[in-house]
């Protein structure tokens, strides 16, 4: 008993310097390490630094390397000019003679901006060389070792060749130039347009140092629901000044192009991708951005899809409209990602009517029309029409950022054009600023995902890292989930996606439990039951948000417009394939959607093996035997248990599962500091009421259909379905817009 209560005293003891966090200084916390024998060794490995800085980059990773040692060690870390003690040599062939050395007697292909880091002895001192071929690497470098002393490794004999898998790492922001964002749900934008150039807000810098430290290397500024404005010369300005902030950090800028502004600002008549005055057009602001930003990383676009022009307006290709932005920035090494997210009509007509979606004759067509193969339709003809510096920017799936989808059709189908994997890392279907979901399981999926493209793993992964079609130029984007809240992401557990994000764009090799447990290191505490618990907890939180939103493939069947909540029963949107009714197919006999050759043969457009995994509604992998199968409500499942209990089940197992997770939260309250604590608790609570919410309201539509019992085991809904049907959120966040 006394020993017991000696061990509690102890623990509250250690735990009483918890001190509040607002989780501002997200994974790049470098507090003193809290480990006594593991402090005393680095101390004793680390007496000083030797580095260069003779760029702004060098600069930069100067100081994040000292102060950060500083603080990590609590010792004073003098600059070195020669070797006298045990040291950190950081630097470029060109700034560090050792560095120099070293890497004329060892042959490193350090491409994309890798670095190394490795033991050394040089005049009988233990060194640890930093080195990369450039200064940006040196800077990756640096984060990474001070990765390893915030995740307590052994930081003797090391040996770490490091080099990014992927070339452009690349946040897009579907910020508004009006501080709105798109599917945002951490506050505003953090661009202040207004405020800029003149204004910098420490807010770029910390952003700019955070993305270099998991090496991502782009941003684009703007929504792909775009807005010309941003591309007149004050807006350029302001451009021009965030550049230049996150330039030292490796950090590139793209916008977004609107497709007609040569119509919008620069007063043509048209913007057709073949008329002289719009190429022109389009080269003259080109050289205007160079001069002004002679970094810009290029153009992102979204063409006619959901109202945003394009090229088909003028009865032209994506590839005219591509290749035509293409040869505006070639003369200035510019890319263009082109987005292949489009499910109009291939009309002209789709576009026109976008707005009204009111069109009979339209609106039967698009409702023959599966949404899920329009992407591949229109784009796979396309493949070898493209420039080479245009990348066609592909959705994970072929819908839209459900909690699970099979991977894209066009992974494997288009050998001659470089795609580039697009992610949603803000939640617009995974529970939006509430819901604790850890994505990287998500991330992995599909990257582990196999196209057979050229035979047996032919993955996701290497199609967009270039290995099996011979790219150079490769791309991968995660829609941000930043906002100007305190913490940035708003809900503590996003910044997670963040950080899973850009640690797979540089190295997809790396597992999401790795990934999840650096960050929980980082983030929140080395100690081993905080680790463990909590890299439980996100481990099981995407397969939860499936289960209590969309089991066994359901997809899209959230409300309308604000995706907020669970709505399966509309069937009056705008247009057909907006309503959740058009993708979950219920009625009497069964659910699902037919996408074999008996229905839309949206299946064809895999190829045989690929395709195997999904073709027979007997065999089909369960994860995914709604998005392709109408199946029966009696339907033998895997288990034995029929298709409606099964679906029920799923629903409770989802709930049980977020229950579970505040339980295992609770059990953390004094490992964590209140703050942050609390925001979470919070968070899980409604967590917890929405996954009911989804469950009852889900299951007791379906109901209506099915016509059976809900099952023993299977909470029973406490309201009606009448009460779900008329719930209503005007001002629920992230809609966005540009006005
Ligand atoms: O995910 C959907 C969103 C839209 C978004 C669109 C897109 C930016 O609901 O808000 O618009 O996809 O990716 O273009």
């Amino acid at each position: 008993m006394i020993k017991i209560y000696f061990i509690v005293c102890i623990s509250f003891l250690t735990f009483s310097n918890i001190h509040a966090e607002n989780g501002y200084r997200l994974w790049l916390r470098f507090d003193k390490i809290d480990d006594a024998e593991l402090l005393a060794q680095y101390r004793n490995t680390i007496s000083a630094v030797q580095i260069n800085t003779t760029s702004p980059t060098l600069s930069v990773a100067g100081k994040e390397l000292i102060n950060d040692l500083q603080s990590l060690l609590d010792k004073k870390i003098p600059v070195q000019k020669n070797i006298t003690e045990n040291c950190i040599v950081a630097g470029t062939p060109a700034s560090s003679s050792i560095i120099s050395e070293i890497f004329s007697t060892t042959r490193y292909d350090l491409k994309n901006d890798g670095f190394i880091i490795v033991s050394k002895k040089i005049n009988d001192k233990n060194i640890i060389v930093i080195g990369a071929t450039n200064d940006i690497g040196v800077l990756y470098g640096v984060f990474a070792f001070l990765r390893l002393l915030q995740t307590h490794q052994a930081i003797t004999n090391l040996s770490i060749i490091s080099i990014p898998k992927i070339k452009n790492r690349i946040l897009d922001h579907w910020d508004n130039i009006n501080r709105t964002v798109e599917r945002g749900y951490a506050g505003i934008s953090i661009w202040n347009w207004h405020t800029l150039p003149d204004y910098i807000d420490k807010r770029y810098i910390d952003y700019a140092r955070a993305n270099a430290s998991i090496g991502i290397n782009g941003s684009v500024l703007t929504n792909v629901n775009a807005i010309s404005v941003v591309l007149t010369r004050d807006y350029l300005l302001k451009v021009k000044a965030l550049a230049y902030v996150f330039r030292p950090y490796g950090i590139k800028v793209y916008l977004t192009a609107k497709f007609n502004a040569p119509i919008e600002i620069g007063g043509l008549q048209t913007a057709d991708p073949l008329d002289t005055s719009v190429i022109n057009w389009w080269k003259k602001k080109c050289n205007e951005i160079y001069e002004l930003i002679p970094d810009f990383g290029g153009f992102l676009i979204k063409a006619n899809s959901e109202g945003q022009p394009g090229p088909q307006g003028y009865g032209r290709t994506h590839a005219d409209g591509a290749n035509m932005l293409a040869d505006a920035l070639t003369p200035h090494g510019g890319i263009v990602m082109w987005r292949a997210f489009v499910y109009d009509v291939r009309t002209q007509k789709a576009d026109e009517n976008f707005e009204e979606g009111n069109n009979n004759a339209l609106n039967n067509s698009i409702a023959a029309e599966d949404r899920y193969k329009q992407a591949y339709d229109e784009f796979k003809p396309l493949d070898g029409l493209f420039r080479k510096n245009v990348l066609l920017q592909v959705k994970n799936g072929p819908i839209d950022f459900q909690p699970r989808e099979p991977f894209s059709s066009l992974f494997g189908a288009m050998p001659y054009t470089p795609l580039m994997l697009e992610l949603q890392l803000t939640q617009e279907y995974l529970g939006q600023g509430t819901h604790l979901v850890y994505e990287a399981p998500l991330f992995k999926e599909v990257l582990n995902a196999d196209t057979y493209s050229h035979g047996k793993n032919s993955t996701v992964a290497k199609i967009i890292d270039g290995s099996i079609d011979k790219h150079s130029l490769t791309g991968i984007a995660g829609v941000a989930n930043i906002g100007n809240d305190i913490n940035w992401t708003g809900h503590p557990f996003g910044q997670a996606n963040w950080y899973a994000f850009g640690r797979l764009a540089w190295d997809n090799n790396l597992t999401a439990t790795q990934i999840a447990d650096e960050w929980i290191q980082q983030t929140f505490s080395n100690n081993t039951t905080v680790v463990s618990t909590i890299e439980k907890m996100m481990m099981a939180s995407r397969e939860a948000v499936v289960n209590y939103m969309t089991p066994l493939g359901l997809h899209h069947i959230m409300g309308t417009g604000n995706h907020y909540g669970p709505a399966p029963w509309v069937d009056n949107a705008g247009r057909p394939d907006w309503n959740p009714v058009y993708y979950h197919r219920a009625d009497d006999y069964g659910i699902g959607f037919n996408r074999t050759s008996s229905g839309s043969n949206a299946l064809a457009q895999y190829l045989p093996q690929a395709k195997q995994q999904w073709n027979d509604s007997n065999n089909c992998d369960e994860k995914y035997l709604l998005w392709f199968h109408h199946v029966s409500w009696q339907h033998k499942m895997k288990d034995g248990k029929i298709l409606w209990d099964e679906l029920c089940d799923k629903y409770q197992q989802g709930v049980d599962t977020v229950r579970w997770m505040k339980q295992q939260w609770a059990s953390l309250k004094y490992f964590i500091d209140d703050e942050r604590y609390n925001s979470v608790r919070m968070f899980l609570n409604i967590q917890q009421k929405e996954a009911l919410w989804w469950k009852n309201a889900c299951i007791e539509y379906f109901q209506t259909f099915s016509k059976m019992p809900i099952p023993p085991g299977v909470e029973k809904p406490d309201k009606t379905l009448e009460y779900y049907e008329q719930l209503n959120f005007p001002y629920s966040p992230g809609i966005g817009g540009n006005n």
